[in-house]
């Protein structure tokens, strides 16, 4: 059966080349955008009375935003005392570029700790945000002679707290928004609509430069799809305990290396998505597990119980196919394919 792909933005020219590792080398479109930002943290930072106007403007203009005493240092207490089990018994999910084998990462924050799903993701100024970026509001013809109006709030989409033990590496600068396909053209102001995500970074712990803050470029949600990340352009989101860092998808980031010798850089960030982003029909809601331990592959996959490419579906940080179904004979990678871009 042929593959019918209805949406497709891959515009790169295979150069019938393979480098050392066997990996096909192509080029990809050129962009033309050598715009920095130099900013510092300060600049990033709101002042009080902090608003979701303020954190919107430094949003729409850096992508990131600075938010000092954002929760009491109990709540955070009490979020990692909530996950610190299970960041004892994390299990790495394989062998993966992408997920440092030293980062321990704990998903579905917001059900493993009422704390985190009551002050962090329902905290006031998230959902204020969160829905100024990624809420919709529509009308829509029913019939002949009426209009209504629908308005979708955004809403969880991930809640990882992750520990960086000493010893990591930097981990790769990405966007988290590859996971919704999000494709974005150069961008001379920001422009509403264009977002798929957007994160929260909660410092359980005090994060410095030395101890793997995240690190993110400013600006970089302006940029063209194929613009290359440099780390010399990054800003480190150092925090104090209880502070918190806004960042857009699309912003180019990454967890950094722990160069300390004995401090544990632990932060909890949380993605909201919009709200139209999910199956209209929530089956997964009290249908028993072992209901889909008896489809087969090929129905758990239509069902979406596969993970979607890249990253966009798992559970507990695997595929839920491979949980559902262990004894198969199953592998779903995170990339369909893997290039290396000429130079
Ligand atoms: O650990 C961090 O600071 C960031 C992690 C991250 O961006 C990711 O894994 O997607
Ligand atoms: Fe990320």
């Amino acid at each position: 059966m042929t593959e019918v792909i209805t949406q497709t933005y891959s515009d790169i020219k295979l150069l019938d080349k393979v480098n050392a590792e066997g990996f096909p080398i192509v080029e990809v479109p050129e962009y033309n955008d050598t715009r920095t930002l130099k900013v510092t943290a300060e600049d990033l930072t709101v002042s009080e009375p902090v608003t979701p106007e303020k954190i919107t403007e430094k949003l729409k203009i850096y992508g990131g935003c600075f938010v000092r005493n954002y929760l009491p240092e109990d709540v955070c207490d009490q979020i990692l005392a909530d996950v610190r089990p299970h960041l004892d018994s994390f299990r790495p999910p394989g062998d993966d570029e992408f997920i440092a084998q030293t980062t321990k990462r704990v998903s579905g924050t917001c059900v493993k700790s009422k704390t985190a799903a009551e002050k962090f993701l329902a905290h006031p100024l998230n959902i204020a945000v969160s829905n100024k970026f990624l809420g919709k509001e529509n009308v829509f013809r029913m019939g002949v002679d009426e209009v209504v109006g629908g308005y979708s709030a955004a809403q969880h989409n991930s809640c990882i707290t992750f520990s960086i033990s000493p010893g990591s590496s930097n981990q790769i600068l990405h966007k988290d928004d590859i996971t919704h396909h999000n494709i974005k053209k150069h961008q001379d102001e920001y422009t509403f609509g264009t977002e798929t995500a957007l994160g929260t970074v909660l410092a359980l712990k005090k994060t410095t430069k030395e101890n793997g803050a995240t690190r993110f470029i400013p600006g970089s949600h302006l940029w063209d799809h194929y613009r290359e990340p440099h780390d010399e352009d990054v800003v480190y989101a150092e925090l104090e305990k209880g502070d918190c860092f806004f960042m857009l998808a699309s912003c180019y980031h990454g967890g950094s290396a722990n160069v300390t010798k004995d401090e544990e850089r632990i932060v909890c960030i949380l993605f909201m998505t919009q709200g139209t982003l999910r199956q209209e029909e929530n089956i997964f809601l009290g249908t028993p597990i072992e209901y889909f331990k008896s489809l087969s592959i090929d129905a758990l996959k239509a069902l979406g119980l596969q993970m979607s490419q890249p990253y966009c579906g798992y559970w507990e940080n695997f595929d839920p196919i491979s949980l559902l179904k262990p004894d198969d004979e199953y592998h779903h990678p995170q990339f369909r394919d893997h290039y290396r871009v000429a130079k």
